[in-house]
């Protein structure tokens, strides 16, 4: 809440839809930029600050919003998420009191892209430098690993199966840049459009080795599209399979467990106070 006298921070009251509304302007403000929204980088934004979670000590996750700082920053597995976070700077400027900007702008930016509706509570707050522990570099997943390497990570943040799977749907959404994580591409023909398109190419199309210097990832045949070598895991191991093939059929079980899995990893963590609100409302449309 805003300092000054104590009336004023009593009567306080802190507009979520206010900050919704702010972040939906922000997505399709410049055409130029990869297929033209911001909405998959502010997504991968929102998992990445929370997808350091580990259940055993009870630490990462999106509480805190450590990524401001070095050396989290910096990991290799961020590379171009300072471009969603130096995106939000101006909402955070225009509305202070936001603790919980990021997982919000993710929330938001699915829901704004066709997606579900994302549950969503505030009650992270933002730590000082000198208020944490640097996490260790590792706890996010590599794209080149094994099937093994994906139970290990989200097992770690307290995922099953069906939650992995539902969760790398996102890869409907965005690309890879040869400048960020070295492999590139988009998974999809409507990167820019939440839908179960991800899980129809993987189990539909045709997929072998791209034949170039860069690190292992898969094309089809046309070159445009690609697959990283896990989400190839989810097709070929017994136990994904056919989670990627119900989320293939239907589209309303995908958006169900999505949702579900995607306000499960945003709240990883963080210490909700007993009379946290519900989860705010959906952006009212205008
Ligand atoms: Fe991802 N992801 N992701 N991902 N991800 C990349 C892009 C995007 C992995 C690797 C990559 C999730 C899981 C995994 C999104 C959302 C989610 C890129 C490309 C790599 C590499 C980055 C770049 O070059 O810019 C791996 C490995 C996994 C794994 O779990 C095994 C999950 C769980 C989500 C989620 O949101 C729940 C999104 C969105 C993007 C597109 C970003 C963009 O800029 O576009």
């Amino acid at each position: 809440p805003p300092t000054g006298s104590p009336a004023a921070a009593a009567a306080f009251k802190p507009d979520y839809n206010a900050v919704r509304s702010a972040i939906e302007d922000l997505l399709d403000t410049n055409p130029d930029y990869d297929d033209g929204s911001y909405g998959p980088v502010l997504v991968r934004l929102a998992w990445h600050t929370s997808g350091t979670y580990d259940k055993n000590t009870n630490t990462g996750g999106s509480n805190g919003a450590t990524m401001r700082f070095a050396p989290e920053a910096n990991w290799g597995a961020n590379a171009g998420l300072s471009v969603a976070r130096d995106l939000l700077e101006p909402v955070k400027q225009k509305f202070p009191w936001i603790s919980d900007l990021w997982t919000l702008a993710g929330a938001v930016a699915v829901e704004a892209m066709g997606g579900p509706h994302i549950p969503w509570r505030p009650g992270r707050s933002d730590y000082a430098p000198e208020q944490f522990v640097a996490l260790p570099d590792g706890r996010l997943p590599d794209g080149d690993k094994n099937a093994k390497h994906i139970r290990d990570i989200f097992g770690r943040m307290g995922f099953n199966d069906q939650e992995v799977v539902a969760l790398i749907g996102a890869h409907t959404l965005g690309r890879c840049h040869s400048d960020r994580s070295g492999f590139e591409g988009p998974w999809t023909n409507a990167p820019t459009t939440f839908s179960n398109l991800f899980f129809k190419e993987l189990t539909e199309n045709k997929w072998h080795k791209k034949k170039w210097n860069g690190p292992l990832q898969y094309e089809d045949k046309s070159g445009q599209l690609m697959m990283l070598n896990t989400d190839m895991y989810l097709l070929w191991d017994k136990k994904f399979k056919p989670y990627v093939q119900q989320y293939a059929k239907d589209e309303e079980a995908f958006f169900r467990d999505f949702a579900a899995a995607f306000g499960k990893l945003l709240e990883l963590g963080v210490p909700f106070k007993e009379d946290a609100p519900a989860a705010a409302s959906p952006t009212p449309k205008q």
